[in-house]
């Protein structure tokens, strides 16, 4: 099975995405677009493994992600790929805080991926959600109609408590994504239940 690490957009708000790209379909000939549950930030993309290979992979992460707090993301720039002959549009991660949470979650997954021997990507981490891909490049026209057909929309932010492990099969309709393990994050701090108090009316 071909696996990846992915952040998937919460369907409540992938629903808010579609709507806002909707005008923008209209202005991109040739595009395919990523259906709305599977809207996704890829973490790291891992290629064919078996069975076995898979549950290493999530013995070996689990622990490493489960020591990454929880964090807010928010996914509101619209791109696009590559610059030169673009054929991917994107919505990019908000702000630097958010971004640097992102990348300390995306280093621990390296580290420990490189680690353990895995080949990892040379190339700097572009956090991304992929809206929409096509074979020939759009020209510079296509592009800024996009824009400006995604201008209004104002992003969507949530927590981030938890990614995937995904199994990612191709299907005529297009890639049909499963998650195989859910990776959690470090759930709220337990905050200790304060002591029995004898005297309700003492002051605070
Ligand atoms: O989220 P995006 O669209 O950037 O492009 C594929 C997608 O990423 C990427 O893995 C995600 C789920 O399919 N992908 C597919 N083949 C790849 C490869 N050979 C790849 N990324 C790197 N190398």
């Amino acid at each position: 099975m071909r696996l990846f690490l992915a952040l998937f957009v919460p369907l409540r708000l992938s629903g808010e995405i579609g709507q806002a790209v909707e005008a923008a379909r209209r202005q991109l000939p040739g595009a395919r677009w990523v259906a709305r549950e599977n809207l996704h930030l890829t973490l790291h993309f891992f290629g064919e493994r078996s069975g076995d290979q898979l549950a290493a992979l999530a013995r070996l992460l689990t622990p490493v992600v489960a020591a990454v707090p929880r964090f807010q993301v928010r996914i509101e720039r619209v791109g696009t790929f590559p610059e030169r002959r673009p054929r991917v549009v994107w919505l990019g991660v908000g702000d630097a805080a958010e971004a640097g949470a992102l990348d300390a979650l995306h280093a621990r997954i390296r580290e420990a991926l490189e680690r353990r021997g895995e080949p990892t990507e040379a190339r700097r981490f572009h956090p991304h959600v992929t809206l929409a891909r096509c074979k020939a490049p759009w020209r510079a026209s296509d592009v800024q109609r996009i824009g400006e057909a995604l201008h209004p929309f104002e992003g969507v932010s949530w927590e981030v408590d938890g990614i995937d492990l995904v199994a990612s099969r191709l299907s005529r309709s297009g890639p049909v994504y499963e998650t195989m393990a859910r990776l959690p994050l470090a759930g709220e701090r337990v905050v200790e239940p304060a002591a029995p108090d004898s005297d309700v009316s003492s002051p605070p």
